[in-house]
């Protein structure tokens, strides 16, 4: 017997700077209806999915910056999303900024939490890898601000059992890097939930602009394969205020194929039936971790965090 979930990734269009939380909070609505009417168990919506993504702008007034986090999740504006996941049980992932006093201070992060089919926090989790930079940079024709705006994360890459299935969630860049997907793959995850904002031109790097979406699915299809996982992925896209956001959210299962992608830059439910149990012919074969891993070999991993060519002390 198959262990099958049905997973959707709801793609957010463009969210105006204007727009507010209740509005947002509407159009979310409307997607978790959706996708309870298509049998969805969990709907994964993006990475910071109550605002415009403002990282893009440098703010040096504290107020102003604040303006964007949430003091308490949920709160009375996003009390509904929990509700209504209640009332209809389905579960749902979504990414937030978080502002939280903790060890005596404010500490700012940019979260993302699995609420369960009773509308309970069942896992949460705060970005590792912060991409972007801390001071105003004026030759960007927009900024990327999130090493400014957030903290490294905390909490790790927990996994968690939750909805009869191992869930895990990383955010956006972090999708881009080997190690998150292997640290879930240890703790034996099957499915990871990622919500994405990416700008289709990287100031930095314009060359690479035309393989944005290249590298999007590029990294998460080998995460997926090489832990035997699904994914699912959600975007955040289109011309939001100016800057042009890459969609293709994507499902992808534990073969590496992408099994449902969004076809529009605006709201839009992607669903596939995904069996959990498909993961487990990758993991017990060509990623059974147990027989083949070598970590005796891989101390450089933790060791040392940027590259030393050979020789070097
Ligand atoms: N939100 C986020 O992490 N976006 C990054 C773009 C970084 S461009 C400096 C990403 O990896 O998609």
């Amino acid at each position: 017997m198959s262990r099958a979930l049905t997973f959707a990734a709801a793609q957010l269009g463009p969210i105006a700077r204007a727009e507010s939380r209740e509005d947002v909070v509407v159009r979310l609505l409307e997607m978790m209806r959706e996708g309870h009417s298509r049998g969805c168990d969990v709907i994964v919506y993006p990475e910071l999915a109550l605002t415009t993504f403002f990282p893009r702008w440098y703010f040096e007034d504290q107020e102003e910056i604040d303006f964007f986090f949430e003091r308490s999740f949920p709160s009375p504006v996003t009390q509904p999303l929990f509700d209504e996941a209640k009332r209809l049980g389905v579960g749902f992932h979504i990414g937030y900024a978080e502002l939280v006093e903790q060890e005596g201070r404010l500490r700012r992060f940019n979260t993302a939490v699995v609420v369960d089919k009773n509308g309970e926090i069942a896992l949460k989790y705060r970005k590792i890898h912060l991409p972007g930079h801390a001071e105003h940079e004026p030759y960007r024709p927009f900024q990327h601000l999130e090493k400014r705006y957030f903290e490294v994360g905390d909490l790790g890459f927990p996994v968690v059992r939750s909805m009869d299935g191992n869930l895990g969630i990383c955010i956006c860049n972090d999708r881009r890097w080997p190690e998150a997907y292997r640290v879930m793959g240890l703790q034996d995850v099957e499915a990871v939930f990622i919500g994405y904002n990416t700008p289709t031109h990287n100031p930095p790097a314009p060359q690479h602009d035309h393989l944005t979406s290249f590298h999007n699915h590029l990294s998460m299809q080998s995460g997926a394969y090489q832990n035997a996982t699904w994914v699912v992925a959600a975007a955040k896209a289109g011309r939001e205020e100016g800057v042009d956001m890459l969609g293709q959210s994507a499902i992808i299962a534990p073969s590496g194929e992408i099994v449902a992608m969004a076809s529009t830059l605006e709201d839009e439910l992607i669903v596939a039936k995904c069996d959990l149990d498909l993961c487990r012919s990758y993991k017990e074969t060509w990623f059974a971790f147990d027989k083949h891993r070598r970590p005796e070999h891989y101390g450089l991993i933790v060791e040392r965090t940027g590259a030393q060519p050979p020789g070097s002390k």
